[in-house]
């Protein structure tokens, strides 16, 4: 149909614009785009009005993604190493050398010095996501890294030992909620983590206008703060803040007894763990006034209903999973885990949980590093030891690293470190969408496809939306230039090491049904199974599953074609699910368990440095994502650049005005940047964003400018979390310095 119906040039010719909905795949509440595409090209992102959460919202971002797109600065062909730079070479060439390369390193020192690391666009691709775990088992991969040790693995290994299950995550029931206590997250600006919700500043709004309270713990008055209670605490003084709101609950006989009895074990331990934790004592470290903090937990557990959330600012302190523990223990102990308007658990699209839970494929400490003694969590090891896992010899030194997705010389603390590790590589392959500024340094570039290049379902996030829903969508453009799917190259390259991603047995159930269903799927592979194929097969026989037509109305990849703007699986979560998602042989939620007391009788603030009186916090910003969108001219407007923002009390004392160029300095390395005063941090707190100071293929983001700001951070292994392998990269000692006149 012809979009402006006067029947112009482009109609007659037959290449009309398209409108195709589909969903942005650059953060969690996946909103829903309509993609203008003309003669093979993307046109213009808009929000979609008919999707059934978003409901035509998408932010700055999602519409700016048009730019990375159409970027003259991707890499659309395969890239190689050469004297003076890269050079264009052909997908066979690059391949072939590849595994051969491969073959010959393998020969010489064994499989397991070939690693991974992918980052956080992978997890937005179901495809990218399956074939790396696929490689995974196939080539019996040990050196996996990932995004998550600078993001979430610590809330995954509370999960652990809360319910003995990893992947069971608990979200805060946005919708019936009465009483939201928000620790370290900024979801005005992030738009929401750890829960998929489009149009998440109505759903935040709402809850006052109901009569109910948010209370935003964070040391600066964010853009989240600023709206709702704002508790302007001490970076890295959750743990002490959690451990006086329980010890208050529990001397007040506050804890919900009922509950404790039907959900819980440990509770009297837990009790006793706390009881050094008065507000009173904890007040030095958390900067909070010990009235206020027993104020908030009667107020907590008197509500009608309260759900307990953290986020970012509560996983990158020194004491990551002992808060998420606390966070999910608070919940449960006030009566609020799985029960309406609390902390509850979303129905998986997949079954991974329950299927992971039987089979015991991925978990947690199955192996340890090789440096540092780290448990694995989720099959990964602290990015944070890469390096050195590189730069130490030894049988099982990581040799060749391939990176999907991620840029970790941004991303992870110490970049000089990892950067010069990664000049000492056999062989280094990256697959992305740029030359960022990880991958300059490798061997081959392999082009990616956009999310608009490929079809795709969020798998994961359906558990995560306090509305339960899903969408599949169909790629919108093909790939420009020779950009492949990730999961195409990975293929590829594990049939030159002689590996396939999910071959099956022929005795498995699973392989006769894959075969089965290859025979039925037009076009399906006769050799290996398809991304849809697998999705399908696991949407069918998953929680919502029409099991192969056994219940009618069940999902299907073929029903979810037939809703393009996604569809709606339920009003809200389902509550009293605690049963199920625990698997724990008691069947009780594990509240002392002997990881947690230990980090409980052990817990010291660290001591103070006088030569680093200050501490060092991160900062997102609307329009950066990470470090990979500051390419995108809509969002670098107005000249933006890198600023660190202080408050005008400690900039005083260093001589700093509003818009001075500053100095920031750790124990383990210096910035330089801009300071912008402000009320909003704490006295004694600096807010830095991360992602910038660039030196890639990207002449914008470039000529951007500002540091890295992990140059202040550390891979010391005393500073990488022992029980979840966390970077350290909230909280940091620092000192500020003028550099004016200098
Ligand atoms: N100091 C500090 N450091 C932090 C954080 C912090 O708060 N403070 N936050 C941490 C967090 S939460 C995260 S998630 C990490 C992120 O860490 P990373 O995932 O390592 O880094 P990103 O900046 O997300 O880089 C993503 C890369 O993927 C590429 N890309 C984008 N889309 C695609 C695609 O579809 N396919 C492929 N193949 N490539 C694609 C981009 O070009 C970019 O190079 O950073 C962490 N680092
Ligand atoms: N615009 C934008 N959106 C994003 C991203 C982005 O880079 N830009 N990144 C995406 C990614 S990868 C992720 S993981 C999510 C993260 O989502 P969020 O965690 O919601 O994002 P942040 O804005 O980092 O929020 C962390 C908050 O913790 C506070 N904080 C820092 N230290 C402490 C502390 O010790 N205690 C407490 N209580 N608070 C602390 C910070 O001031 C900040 O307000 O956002 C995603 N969305
Ligand atoms: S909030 Fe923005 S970046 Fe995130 S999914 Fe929505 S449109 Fe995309
Ligand atoms: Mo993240």
């Amino acid at each position: 149909m012809c979009c402006c119906s006067l029947w112009r040039r482009c109609c007659l010719e037959g290449v009309s614009p398209r409108e195709i909905p589909t969903y942005c795949r650059i953060c969690e509440p996946l909103c829903g785009l309509i993609a203008t595409v003309e003669d093979g090209r993307l046109v213009q992102l808009r929000a979609d009005k008919d999707h059934p959460l978003s409901r035509g919202n998408a932010c700055p971002k999602g519409i700016a993604f048009t730019d990375i797109q159409n970027d003259p600065d991707r890499v659309l062909y395969p890239l190689r190493r050469n004297g003076t730079g890269f050079e264009r070479v052909s997908w066979e060439e690059a391949l072939d050398d590849i595994g051969a390369r491969l073959r010959g390193i393998f020969r010489e020192h064994g499989r397991e010095s070939l690693g991974w690391y992918f980052g956080n666009p992978s997890s937005f691709s179901y495809s990218h996501t399956l074939w790396i775990v696929g490689f995974q088992m196939a080539a019996r991969l040990r050196h996996v890294y990932s995004a998550g040790s600078q993001d979430i693995n610590n809330r995954f290994v509370a999960s652990h030992l809360l319910y003995g299950s990893l992947t069971s995550v608990p979200v805060p029931d946005l919708d019936r909620t009465e009483f939201l206590l928000m620790l370290g997250a900024n979801p005005l600006v992030s738009h929401g983590s750890a829960m998929s919700v489009p149009r998440i500043r109505e759903k935040l709004t709402a809850i006052p206008k109901r009569g109910g309270r948010v209370v935003v713990v964070d040391p600066r008055r964010t853009e989240t703060a600023r709206l709702f209670e704002h508790v302007g605490i001490r970076p890295d003084g959750d743990a002490w803040l959690l451990a006086s709101l329980l010890q208050v609950i529990f001397a007040e006989g506050l804890e919900d007894q009922a509950a404790l009895q039907r959900q819980a074990s440990g509770a009297r331990e837990l009790r006793d763990a706390v009881q050094r934790f008065t507000p009173e004592a904890t007040a030095p470290i958390t900067g909070l006034d010990p009235d206020s903090v027993r104020t908030l937990a009667r107020d907590l557990a008197r509500a009608g209903s309260a759900a307990v959330y953290g986020r970012t600012g509560t996983c990158l302190g020194r004491h990551a999973t002992l808060v998420a523990f606390l966070i999910d223990a608070l919940a449960l102990v006030t009566g609020n885990l799985d029960a309406p308007g609390g902390s509850v658990f979303g129905k998986e699209l997949v079954a991974v949980s329950e299927l992971n839970a039987r089979l015991g494929l991925i978990g947690y400490g199955k192996t340890r590093s090789r440096i540092g003694d780290f448990p694995d969590v989720l099959g990964t090891f602290p990015a944070a030891v890469m390096a050195k896992e590189i730069t130490t010899p030894g049988p099982g030194q990581l040799r060749a690293l391939f990176t999907s997705a991620g840029n970790p010389v941004s991303s992870v603390p110490n970049p000089a470190e990892l950067s010069s590790a990664l000049a000492q590589l056999d062989l280094f392959v990256s697959i992305d969408l740029y030359v960022n500024d990880t991958n300059r340094a490798a061997d081959y570039i392999l082009p990616a496809t956009t999310f608009l290049e490929r079809d795709d379902i969020p798998l994961p996030f359906t558990a995560l939306s306090p509305t339960p829903y899903t969408q599949y969508t169909e790629r919108v453009l093909e790939p420009y230039g020779e950009a492949r799917e990730e999961w195409q190259i990975i293929d590829a390259i594990a049939t030159r090491i002689g590996v396939q991603p999910f071959a099956f047995g022929p005795a498995r159930p699973a392989a006769r049904l894959l075969s089965a269903l290859r025979r039925r799927v037009p076009g399906g592979s006769a050799l290996r199974p398809t991304p849809p194929l697998l999705a399908d097969l696991a949407l069918r026989t998953g929680p919502y599953g029409d099991r192969f037509g056994l219940r009618p109305g069940g999902l299907s990849l073929g029903k979810l074609r037939r809703h393009p703007h996604g569809l709606v699986l339920a009003d809200g979560i389902a509550t009293g699910v605690l049963r199920k998602v625990v698997q724990h042989k008691n069947n009780r939620v594990q509240l002392a368990p002997p990881e947690i007391l230990t980090e409980l009788a052990s817990l010291a603030d660290r001591p103070t440095d006088p030569t680093y009186p200050l501490r060092a916090i991160g900062l997102r910003e609307l329009k950066s994502h990470n470090s990979w969108m500051h390419n995108a001219e809509p969002l670098m407007r107005g000249n933006r650049a890198h600023a660190a923002h202080i408050n005008p009390k400690d900039a005083a004392l260093a001589g700093i005005s509003d818009g001075d160029p500053c100095r920031i300095t750790s124990p383990h390395g210096t910035i330089h940047t801009t300071a912008h005063l402000t009320e909003d941090l704490t006295a004694g707190t600096i807010a830095i964003p991360h992602g910038w100071g660039h030196n890639g293929g990207w002449h914008r983001a470039n000529a951007a400018g500002g540091p890295n700001v992990n140059d202040l951070m550390s891979t010391n292994l005393e500073d990488v979390e022992r029980l979840s392998g966390m970077a350290n990269l909230n909280g940091i000692p620092v000192r500020l310095d003028s550099l004016a006149g200098s």
